[in-house]
């Protein structure tokens, strides 16, 4: 492979060696959960990570093996782990740094899955945390604690999209013996490279845009060598979550068009975001590549482009949220992201609906927030789309308002 193609071009040509000898284009699926080995003083050699190879599904499969190497080489990392699910990836990796004892400082606006598994499992390892606002680098500064271990974040978070600095939080968790942890699902490595800002691991779900179809559950590790090789050993391999062979090709067979996909994902997205800006039912619009972004500036130094989710609070609260949403006819109602198809969710009623709205309005979800995932349709068709519900809510208010 030429060394001096972009991403776009070696993204397509990324089989191995090995696979390019017998002259196929795709990645080939190999199924098989055992392996032979000619001798057991070689079996022993796999086993213990001395030769490279693989030995039982659970720890590795090759074709699982050939995207590691790729999503790796994406992100410039060292070496990466596949594993089942993006929760799989956050709490090995979480596991991995943290033990009995520890604590870790975590970005207020996180994944609800991430504050899930620390409010309910962590404690049971006795891991302790705290929820902060990582905007401000002296609040970071001041709750780390003697027993810190790991400041996680991830940026934009989902679903307020508040961007943090990479650049500026790897160098106080570097100054004070922190391992970060960062969460690149909404960038993918094609927008934003955080280990190459200072990050130690970084973890993605790959249900999202790296597979991009909507037609698998996975997640990613990337980080340096050894410590991979623990997770994978120590942690994957011993609770059982690694990533099949079937589903790491279907991931390979979207990577190659993720650049295609980003560009369209964010031109939509901005297009939206320009449209509901000037519109007069909506509060507020959250968009990293708006001019009224809090952090517009930080996110055009950090991040290629500006990503496909749009955030936004419509004027009237939770029932216009909801019905915002009810009346979409393109927009499809979904808890997911990243998919061809555009999907839109109203956490008060949906994702956070089990959080009392005094508790969820401080994480920033308000109660007429709706997350929208700008899908790779024409832009024109998901505006009219957006539009006409829109005009919709707008009618029912008025009839309500001659009504009363
Ligand atoms: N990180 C982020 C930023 C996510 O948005 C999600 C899932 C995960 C990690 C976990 O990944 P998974 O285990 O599902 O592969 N986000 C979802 C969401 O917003 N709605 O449904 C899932």
């Amino acid at each position: 492979m030429k060394s001096s193609w972009s991403t776009d071009t070696s993204i397509i040509h990324s089989l191995d060696q090995e696979n390019r000898h017998t002259g196929v284009i795709s990645q080939s699926i190999t199924p098989a959960v055992a392996y032979s080995f000619s001798n057991s003083e070689n079996a022993a050699a796999v086993v213990l990570g001395e030769i490279e190879g693989t030995y039982y599904g659970r720890y590795g499969n090759p074709t699982t093996n050939e995207l590691e190497r790729q999503v790796a080489k994406l992100e410039n990392g060292e070496a990466a782990l596949g594993v089942s699910s993006g929760m799989a990836a956050i709490s090995i990796s979480l596991l991995a740094y943290l033990q009995n004892g520890d604590h870790v400082l975590v970005t207020k606006d996180v994944y609800g899955g991430t504050f899930s598994f620390l409010k309910n499992l962590a404690p049971r390892f006795g891991i302790g945390y705290d929820y902060i606002d990582c905007t401000d680098h002296d609040i970071v500064e001041r709750s780390i604690k003697e027993n810190t271990k790991v400041l996680y974040i991830e940026t934009p978070s989902n679903p307020g999209l508040t961007v943090l600095d990479i650049n500026g939080l790897s160098a106080i968790a570097k100054k004070n013996n922190l391992t970060l942890i960062i969460d690149n699902t909404f960038m993918t490595p094609y927008l934003q490279k955080p280990l190459e800002m200072g990050a130690d691991v970084v973890v993605h779900s790959g249900t999202k845009y790296m597979n991009g179809h909507g037609d698998v559950i996975a997640g990613f590790i990337i980080g340096k060598q050894t410590e991979i090789a623990m997770m994978r050993k120590k942690i994957m391999g011993d609770l059982g979550q690694n990533l099949n062979a079937w589903e790491s090709y279907l991931i390979m067979r979207g990577l190659k068009t993720l650049p295609v996909r980003m560009k369209r994902h964010c031109d939509n997205a901005l297009a939206i975001a320009e449209f509901l800006e000037q519109h007069p039912a909506i509060k507020k619009v959250s968009y990293p590549g708006l001019a009224s972004h809090p952090q517009h500036e930080l996110a055009k130094r950090q991040m290629k482009a500006m990503g496909g989710i749009v955030s936004f609070e419509l004027k009237g609260g939770l029932s216009s949220g909801q019905q915002f949403i009810d009346n979409l006819k393109l927009g499809l109602i979904s808890f997911s992201l990243g998919d061809p198809e555009t999907l839109v969710q109203h956490p008060a009623s949906m994702t956070h609906s089990s959080i009392p709205s005094e508790e969820r309005i401080k994480y920033g979800i308000t109660d007429g927030l709706i997350r929208l995932s700008a899908g790779l349709e024409d832009s024109d068709d998901i505006i009219a789309d957006l539009k006409q519900s829109l005009e919709k809510i707008a009618n029912t208010q008025t009839r309500e308002l001659q009504h009363n």
